[in-house]
């Protein structure tokens, strides 16, 4: 390969002329912007105990009311890009937010596209677009680009879940923004019970919905029942994975980020090949290890976890017993429609 020349080369009045132009030489920085080989990420292993969070985030409750924080979140910042810009990975942001009882997040709308999982407490609601959402452990709900959402809580105990975002590329595309609104009129509930089975869907064609998100809410338990069923039949080795999809198109339930559940057996290991997408692995039951060339992390309830891409993970149940079951968000929607979408082999 060519050794480049450096700034340090070129006279310190011709670089000073360039500068003054608005011109920059290339080759002092092009292995910075094409590496050889693969990428260099700024995204790193990056772990979040629920149990070490958990105590902060209540604090936040106490010491900030929900007039003051519209949304009351502690960001899961990865220290690879740098704290203050709020980013999981390039195009990921992760937040564990805190809703006591009795509180309300006022309606707002944005660009950005949301989901939540649901971590821990009973009695709290989300309504979308007008359906209203119960949230219970396990459970993803969507909120998608565009649409009305706010948060309630009717229960007697603290509401968590687990905010994911595309915030960081929206922002990155200069095209994040929000709109504050009145309290919406609830005029469903429960729309996910017309999509209880992959499948089938409501028939005939013109009474479907017709809308871009026609699921809102996954319940947890039908997810959960589904990998049961699917681990059944899967051969020992290959994933009991299920993807969050629109079911009225098949494809993914959003454009740019990509949701699935993955259960592992009862002492099972699985080897996730390196791809070019940045993944976030959540534990919503059982106790896993996460392994990738360059870190390992033991993963309890409710923790959460960053793999950069072009890396491979191995995961491992640590239960011999049990099943552990997983929450997994990744960049996979955004490579396939830009063309950048890479499996790699063995590295
Ligand atoms: O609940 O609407 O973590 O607007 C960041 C931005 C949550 C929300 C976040 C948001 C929300």
């Amino acid at each position: 390969m060519l050794q480049l020349g450096t700034l340090d080369d070129l006279p310190s009045d011709y670089r000073d002329a360039l500068t003054r132009q608005h011109l920059v030489p290339l080759w002092p920085s092009l292995r910075k912007v094409l590496p050889p080989g693969k990428p260099i990420p700024q995204t790193r292993p990056a772990y979040w105990s629920y149990e070490a969070l958990r105590p902060l985030l209540m604090q936040a409750g106490e010491l900030t009311p929900m007039e003051k924080a519209e949304r009351r979140v502690l960001v899961l910042a990865n220290p690879g890009h740098g704290l203050e810009k709020m980013q999981a990975s390039a195009a990921i942001y992760l937040g564990m937010q805190l809703l006591l009882p009795g509180e309300w997040a006022p309606a707002h709308r944005h660009t950005p596209n949301a989901v939540r999982m649901i971590v821990e407490g009973e009695g709290a609601y989300t309504t979308v677009d007008g359906e209203k959402c119960l949230m219970q452990r396990g459970d993803l709900i969507l909120t998608p680009t565009g649409l009305w959402h706010e948060h309630g809580h009717d229960g007697s105990e603290p509401v968590v879940w687990l905010d994911v975002l595309d915030l960081p590329l929206v922002h990155y595309l200069e095209t994040s923004y929000v709109q504050e609104g009145p309290p919406q009129k609830v005029s469903q509930q429960g729309q996910e019970r017309a999509y209880r089975s992959g499948g089938v869907v409501p028939a005939p064609l013109f009474v479907r919905s017709r809308q871009p998100y026609p699921m809102l809410r996954y319940p947890w338990s039908e997810v959960r029942q589904s990998l049961l069923g699917l681990a059944q039949s899967q051969p020992a080795g290959e994933a009991v994975q299920l993807a969050y999809i629109n079911p009225e198109s098949g494809s993914d339930c959003q454009n740019i980020l990509g949701y699935s559940a993955l259960m592992l057996r009862p002492g099972e290991s699985l080897r996730l090949p390196a791809r070019s997408p940045a993944a976030v692995l959540h534990l919503i039951e059982g106790s896993s290890s996460v392994e990738t060339a360059q870190a390992q992390f033991t993963l309890a309830e409710a923790d959460t976890c960053c793999v950069p891409g072009y890396s491979a993970v191995q995961l491992r149940n640590r239960s011999t017993s049990q099943p552990a079951f997983f929450f997994i968000a990744d960049e996979s929607p955004l490579h396939r429609k830009l063309g950048l979408y890479e499996v790699r082999g063995e590295d």
